[in-house]
């Protein structure tokens, strides 16, 4: 996109989150869904293309594009985030790296307008961050494929329009090499769903099972037409999905920042604002720091992912440090806040349990440590 309808989007975006979407904050936590209205106007703004190519009918943003508007995003609730994260995410990007063109053409202009959402679902009840043991089963019949199996913490299932689901496919085969990718449009027979999973925070997010039972899905749908190459597609569109939620977190660290130095410049204690203590000042000047040096990593990422560098060991950094870094920023929040900190109607209680995902999903810290090492560790020729 040129720079400047890119300066005009941001503005646009942030616009919206500061009129919009902060305002609405406590309405969202209180009815634990984000108003219907939002969301339309979240299809106005084109918000759910943000990531699908201007010839499918989506923005076309690139990388360093995208995680500018996402940290915009990032400065508030997470759940508004969360409606449109995995059409622009995890749940189309499948389609957008590896699909066929006749895939493209049929489901990604649906996805960008915002007329069907986009789901992703690799998770199981039996694997999380051993990804390839997956069980969902695909068996071939004739020109359709058979599902069974459950899919677990599936953020958005029931109001999704189509999934990308992960399945093992190839009987005679052990491992990742097993697995394929497929597109399941909802309503397919055979495909239901959980009760929404009841969490510790993201009010307003909605996850749950996706069962199949002999859900049949054609042959077509498998994602770039070849089977065996789903673990592959899936780590590719994860790849992408930790810059995101990268720059994601590092909106939020923005955001407990400002609420910090705002509550510091205005509580007082001991006959002064509690800003102009040297202690309350350490827990601000590493909030900075922190938030500073996420921001700065994932434009760096991010610009070398678009220049097409093999970076996912950097992308696994930058996951790694962001999430933690938010966590450190809202725990000094609920310090700074004191005993309003722990209360519930302060915003400092609900991003501090918020943010806490952010270490756990598309990857937890301890599997970002390990791509990490275990790249370096490959590059000096070990194998690991
Ligand atoms: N991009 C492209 N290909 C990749 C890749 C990437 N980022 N990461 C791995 N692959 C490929 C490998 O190159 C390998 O291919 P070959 O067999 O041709 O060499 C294949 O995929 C298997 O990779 P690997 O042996 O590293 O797989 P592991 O089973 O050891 O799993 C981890 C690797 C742990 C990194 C993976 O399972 C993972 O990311 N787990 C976390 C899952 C996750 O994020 N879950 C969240 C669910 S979505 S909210």
């Amino acid at each position: 996109m040129d720079q400047e309808t890119f300066s005009a989007l941001r503005e646009t975006v942030q616009r919206f989150v500061s009129e919009r979407l902060v305002p609405n904050e406590d309405r969202l936590e209180s009815e634990d869904a984000v108003p219907l209205e939002i969301i339309q106007e979240m299809r106005e703004l084109g918000l759910f293309g943000l990531s699908i190519p201007e010839e499918y009918g989506g923005l076309g943003l690139n990388m360093a594009e995208e995680a500018e508007v996402i940290y915009e995003l990032g400065r508030t609730a997470f759940a508004y985030r969360s409606v449109i994260g995995t059409t622009v995410g995890i749940g189309s990007q499948g389609i957008v790296i590896d699909g066929t063109e006749a895939q493209k053409r049929e489901w990604l202009p649906q996805l960008a307008s915002g007329e069907k959402m986009a789901s992703f679902a690799l998770t199981e009840p039996g694997a999380g961050s051993d990804a390839a043991s997956i069980k969902t089963k695909a068996t071939k019949d004739g020109d359709v494929y058979r599902l069974n199996g459950t899919k677990r913490y599936i953020t958005n299932a029931p109001r999704a329009g189509m999934f990308t689901v992960m399945a093992r496919s190839e009987p005679d085969v052990a491992g990742p090499g097993a697995i394929t990718a497929f597109i399941v449009p909802a309503g397919t027979k055979g495909m239901s769903f959980g009760k929404p999973d009841k969490k510790m925070g993201q009010k307003g997010t909605i996850t749950t099972d996706v069962i199949f039972e002999d859900a049949v899905v054609p042959a077509a749908n498998i994602i770039g037409g070849v089977p065996g190459r789903g673990f592959k597609t899936a780590m590719k569109v994860l790849d992408r999905g930790r810059i995101h939620l990268s720059a994601l977190a590092s909106g939020m660290s923005q955001r407990l920042l400002e609420e910090q130095v705002r509550y510091a410049s205005e509580r007082q204690q001991f006959g002064e604002k509690i800003g102009s203590f040297q202690l309350v000042q350490a827990l601000i000047a590493d909030s900075r720091v922190d938030g500073y040096a996420s921001k700065v990593m994932v434009s760096d990422v991010a610009r070398r992912f678009d220049a097409g560098e093999k970076v996912s060991a950097d992308v696994a950094c930058t996951k790694y440090f962001t999430s933690e870094a938010v966590g450190r920023v809202a725990d000094r929040t609920v310090q700074i806040f004191g005993g309003a900190g722990y209360m519930a109607e302060y915003k400092a209680e609900r991003f501090y349990r918020d943010v806490r995902l952010l270490r756990i999903y598309e990857g937890t810290s301890q599997i970002q440590q390990i791509i990490i090492a275990k790249a370096l560790l490959r590059e000096a020729g070990l194998s690991v």
